[in-house]
């Protein structure tokens, strides 16, 4: 049987992991990637070429890293 210190430490041991995943999605790193990733795969229309396409991009994963993190009771950035 599995002690509750066991456990605890289990738990904690998972959350920090969960948490370094997700400061790791939140980092300008792995924002300009999707950023650059969008920006190539979607074609350029007038007004909303790579840079503005860029913007959204990074917009959209900010919100979904905000909503992890809020999930985790961890800060948004
Ligand atoms: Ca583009």
């Amino acid at each position: 049987m599995i002690g509750k210190k066991v456990l605890k430490w289990l738990k904690d041991m998972f959350k920090s992991v969960l948490e370094g995943q997700v400061k790791r999605l939140q980092s300008d790193a792995f924002e300009n990637k999707v950023a650059d990733a969008v920006a190539i795969a979607v074609p350029d229309v007038p007004g909303f070429g790579d840079p503005e396409q860029r913007v959204l991009a990074k917009q959209i994963v900010d919100m979904v890293t905000d909503e992890l993190a809020e999930s985790l009771n961890m800060d948004a950035d």
